[in-house]
Formats: structure tokens, sequence, C-alpha cells
């Protein structure tokens, strides 16, 4: 396994949110916070162009806020799969929204065994769009199978689109961008168009794994803008290093948030942004403890431009060197397409 994945510290951000164009920053080189804000924003363009991941500190969700999330997310996926499936996610890819138990989602794995018969998608969601989304709409648990879950997650969603920005911002500084091109930027995140997602890997016993199972999520690149994850304390997500060409193991790590390019993004920035491979693995069965490997949580955060937003590479990073790589994509095309993929449109 390759080397720890870097943190890039958003605290001077968070802390200092302003709204903030480079083409206003004359007192950059005199103010402190500025030039923090500027050397935080390099620091996480150059993690996205080497790696396409990087740690997130200095976010501002507090360890308390953090546990609630989970505390939620635990009490959904406790509950009787009758119950869960009142907030039944459709058979077909959209919306993409409410509970899809095991088995119902199957990402295609971009590195299949070939002839491989194990399952490789291992897990239950439940998907959450913006309650202000005109494309997608929300299909919710009624109130009272988990009192307060509504009200609690659309807060969370909100949260994270609150903190989507600051990092937009972030990069856009780091990139040197303004005017039009830092609009095109700041259209990678599209605050009622953004997703968020309860995660739960179930427990897998000790001779299942390896045999039925082997692995928990497979490979894949995210089709967004870029995601933002937040796991509990058992690991198992790994993401690609494009300069080794293996898999980094993304150990959970308190107070930090992983973030990872995503294909949007990689084509604003024509390749210079690293869309990151990744996968949620599990150990060799030799290494597993008798009662098996436990369950697992995350709760990941899709940030992505609109519906009908057409993303193309922004001109000064088509080059001689670096010529354009990607034709300009309506986002929805572009996700109906990666989407259709990986939801059964009919029964089992
Ligand atoms: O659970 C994780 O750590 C990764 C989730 C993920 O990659 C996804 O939902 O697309």
């Amino acid at each position: 396994m390759a080397a720890a994945i870097q943190t890039v510290d958003l605290s001077a951000h968070t802390l200092q949110h302003t709204s903030f164009s480079s083409s206003s920053s004359s007192s950059s080189s005199t103010s402190p916070v500025l030039a923090q804000k500027q050397e935080a924003g390099e620091a996480l363009v150059k993690a996205l162009h080497e790696k396409g991941f990087v740690r997130i500190s200095g976010h501002g969700f507090s360890f308390a806020e953090i546990q609630e999330a989970f505390d939620w997310s635990k009490a959904l996926f406790d509950l009787p799969l009758a119950e869960k499936l009142k907030a039944p996610h459709p058979k077909g890819s959209l919306p993409h929204r409410g509970y899809s138990s095991l088995g119902q989602e199957k990402l295609p794995d971009r590195n299949r065994e070939r002839g491989s018969q194990r399952i490789m998608d291992y897990k239950e969601s439940y998907e959450i769009g913006s309650e202000e989304d005109d494309c997608q709409h929300n299909i919710w648990l009624p109130e009272e199978v988990l009192p307060g879950f509504r009200g609690y997650t659309s807060g969370l969603y909100e949260r994270f689109a609150d903190f989507a920005k600051i990092v937009l911002e972030a990069v856009a500084l780091g990139l040197g961008l303004d005017g039009e091109e830092r609009e095109e930027l700041m259209k990678l995140g599209s605050r009622p168009h953004c997703q968020l997602r309860l995660l739960h890997y179930p427990t897998i016993d000790k001779d299942s794994v390896g045999r039925e199972v082997g692995g928990r999520l497979p490979a894949h690149t995210d089709w967004g803008s870029f995601t933002m994850l937040f796991q509990d304390q058992h690991g198992g997500l790994e993401l690609l290093d494009p300069s080794s060409g293996e898999y980094v193991r993304a150990e959970p790590e308190e107070g930090t948030i992983l973030l990872n390019v995503a294909d949007m993004f990689r084509r604003l920035t024509n390749g210079y942004f690293n869309s990151a491979l990744h996968r949620v693995s599990i150990p060799n069965r030799d290494s597993v403890h008798q009662a098996g490997i436990p369950s697992r949580y995350s709760i990941p955060f899709f940030v992505g431009p609109a519906p009908s937003h057409t993303v193309t590479s922004l001109p000064r990073l088509i080059t001689a060197e670096c010529p354009a790589r990607y034709d300009p994509v309506r986002f929805e095309d572009y996700g109906a397409l990666v989407g259709k993929s990986h939801y059964r449109s009919e029964d089992p």
C-alpha cells in the first residue's frame, strides 16, 4: 500500500467565510487570513491534481455533530426491513432517492475479476436530496416510522451544502480563477442538486468472506463534481493512487472529511484533477476474526451541478501540451448514462 493520505486544513476558509473573489483580493498580500486561505487553496488544488483525493480538517463539523449523524443512520438501518421499505428507492435509477435494500444497487466493477460470481456490492443505502430540488423529489419514511429523521437529515444536507461552497471557493482561489471561469467552477456545486447518502455495510460472517462476498462496494468513480465523506471506525475504503497505481487505504481518522474528485471536476479541469477510482473492500479470510467482519457505516455527500448545466473544460487548462480531452456534457445526460447501469429496472 502506498503513502498516507495528505490532510489540508481549511479552517482559514471556514472561520472567516466571506464572499471572496480573487479579482477583489488586492489586500491578499497584507492580510494573514487571506494568505492562509491562499495557501490552503493551493495545497488543496495540488492534492486534487496529484491524487484526486485528500483529507480535510478545519471543516467546522464538531465531533458531536458527526456522532449525531451516525446515530441517525444507525437508527434508520436498525429498523425492520418492512419499515425501511416504506420509503422504497424506485426500481430504475431515477429518482435516486429513498431506501435501497441489499443488492438493489449494483455498481459495475471497474476492476472486475473475469468470471467471478462473488458479491462485490454488499450494502444498503438511503438517498436524500434537497427539499428545494425541482427535478428529483425526496422519498421519505412516514414520520411516525422514525420521528425527526426527515427534519434532521434535511438540516444535515444544508450543512454539507454550506461546506461544499467553501470547498469550491478554496479551489477557485488555489487555481487563481476569477470572472467567468470562477463562475463556471462555482456552478459545479448547485445547492439544490447535491445528494446526501446514508450507507450501511452489514456484518459479513467469516465463512462468507471471500467465498460468497468478495467486497462491499466495487471500484468506481463518482459522476458528480466531488464527494465528501464521513466514515465510522471500521475501515475498508480504498482509493487508487494514480502515481503508484496502487490502492491507498483511507484509514478512519477522527476530525477529518475525506474528499475525492468526481467526473465533472475532471472534465471542468480538462483532466488536471484526477477523478478518483475507489472501492470498499474486505480483508482476506485468514485475517478475519471468528465473529466475522463488523458492520460499517459511512455518510457521503455528492456535490454536483444542476442537471441542465453543461460542463465545459476551462479554457486556461486547454493548452498545447494538454489539448481538449472532453466534449462539453450536460450533467443529466452523463448521470443518466452512468446511473442506468447501477440500478436494475426490473424485479430480480
Ligand atoms: O462507503 C464508502 O466509504 C464509500 C462510498 C462510495 O464510494 C459511494 O457511495 O459511492
